[in-house]
């Protein structure tokens, strides 16, 4: 990870930061100890070469400096790199004060698993006609994996434009739990007074998994605000599996962003799809016939697409300019907030086995990765204050009601272009891998 967020973060007041892991101290008894403090290593050109393979979890670079949380063992990584580093815990006194209390529930307004689970079983509850709520997966730990089904005469399949919202990959991410939780909720709410909601329900099938990373969240609310892998136990002893480097199209291509090393924070598993929460989305992705995906993230306020593992461009970079163009302009005509846009390895940074690049491998769709605001640490970085949630979301149901409709105006064309590749696949002509054959 050459620098989480490395373009944002170049003019930062690093005290800004809030919140670091308020929850560090709550559970502490029944935690696994993974106390991490804050480090910081000199930027010069030599220390961020060596820094750079070994995937730990940057934070941001402020002052020629680059923050690292890190743990014992990412300690004793830099002891044994020879790479001097400054602790600098003292500085960020949310790490050891006590937590702050949210508003309702174990982590405020946003959802926890449970809190998620009830959620979407009310929402099914209230509009059974069009919404049905599928377990795709169970996670390591055994939670459910859940999706939303939104259509008319739910229960069919039904020729019609199929696009798969997803979220929370990354534990700490919480607002990405929020973005397409309230997408459902708007669909469904709307649909009986709202034409345009009508019309883009009726016509396509929406897909909505809001917590791909059950576990992880759970982890990030009791103990650790900061996790963000899944909870995988590594054969070392570590935690925790990258989600976002699982995928399986060029996994594991090099190093870049990517790591073999169970402990590090980029770690992309012992196998390509070798996690339950990443077969979930594959397996359910494999069974449909998805036409476009976003996944949502934190954070950076940024729409990213493919290709992730490379700088070359793919053979749509038009197609997935010019949609993420026409949302990004959709997006800021909200609150004013500007989604920058551009191919992932560019736009942010190079990594390999990410969902988009392997929606895109396997199926040729748009494929997109939203970094939600904030666009820095300066904002908060991964902890949004509650009051975020709702213009959040506002400024992004736009953009994936754009999605949705692109979708069905191009439903024919994309099934004459699918029914193509089959036909090239059975000759032995295909292109791209094909999402029928895994
Ligand atoms: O690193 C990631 O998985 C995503 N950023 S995050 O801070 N939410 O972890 C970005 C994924 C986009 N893909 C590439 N940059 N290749
Ligand atoms: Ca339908
Ligand atoms: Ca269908
Ligand atoms: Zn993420």
């Amino acid at each position: 990870m050459s620098a989480v967020k490395r373009s944002a973060k170049k003019r930062l007041l690093a005290l800004a930061i809030i919140g670091v892991s308020c929850r560090l101290l709550l559970f502490s008894a029944a935690a696994p100890a993974e106390k991490k403090d804050i480090v910081s290593v000199e930027k010069t050109p030599r220390l961020a070469a060596r820094l750079q393979p070994l995937g730990l979890d940057l934070l941001f670079e402020w002052d020629n400096k680059v923050y690292i949380l890190a743990g014992p063992r990412d300690l004793r990584t830099l002891d044994r790199n020879h790479i001097p580093y400054l602790m600098e815990s003292n500085k960020f006194p949310a790490l050891t004060s006590s937590p702050v209390l949210l508003q309702g529930g174990i982590n405020g307004d946003y959802h926890s698993y449970l809190e998620l689970e009830a959620d979407l079983q009310d929402l099914e509850r209230a509009h059974p006609e069009i919404a049905r709520l599928y377990t795709i997966g169970m996670s390591l730990e055994n939670r459910k994996i859940y999706a939303l089904k939104i259509s008319d005469n739910v229960a069919l399949d039904e020729e019609e434009a199929e696009v798969l919202f997803l979220g929370c990959h990354h534990a700490r991410e919480w607002i990405s739990v929020e973005v397409p939780f309230l997408l459902a909720k708007h669909l469904l709410e709307n649909y009986a007074s709202d034409a345009a909601v009508r019309r883009a329900v009726d016509q396509s099938e929406v897909w909505i998994a809001p917590l791909i990373n059950p576990d992880g969240l759970e982890y990030s609310i009791r103990f650790y605000r900061y996790w963000r892998k899944n909870r995988r136990l590594n054969v070392d002893g570590s935690f925790g599996v990258d989600l976002n480097r699982n995928y399986g199209y060029n996994w594991a291509y090099d190093n870049e962003g990517s790591s073999p090393e169970p402990a590090a924070e980029v770690y992309r598993g012992s196998a390509p799809f070798s996690e339950p929460e990443t077969r979930a989305v594959r397996d359910l992705f494999l069974e449909r016939e998805f036409q476009a995906l976003v996944t949502y993230h934190s954070y950076s306020q940024v729409i990213l697409y493919p290709w992730g593992y490379t700088p070359t461009p793919t053979d749509k970079e038009a197609l997935h300019w010019s949609l993420a163009a026409d949302m990004s302009m959709l997006m800021e005509a909200v609150n004013g907030r500007l989604y920058g846009f551009g191919p992932s390895a560019q736009s942010s940074y190079l990594t390999n086995g990410d969902t988009t690049d392997w929606a895109f491998g396997v199926a040729g769709i748009p494929a997109y990765t939203i970094e939600l605001p904030p666009v820095d640490q300066l904002g908060g970085g991964f902890f949004n204050a509650e009051r975020d949630i709702t213009p959040v979301f506002n400024e992004n149901l736009p953009a994936a009601l754009y999605l949705i409709n692109w979708s069905i105006v191009n439903f024919g064309a994309f099934q004459a272009q699918e029914r193509e590749a089959r036909t090239d696949r059975l000759n032995g002509r295909g292109k791209v891998p094909g999402r029928h054959q895994n």
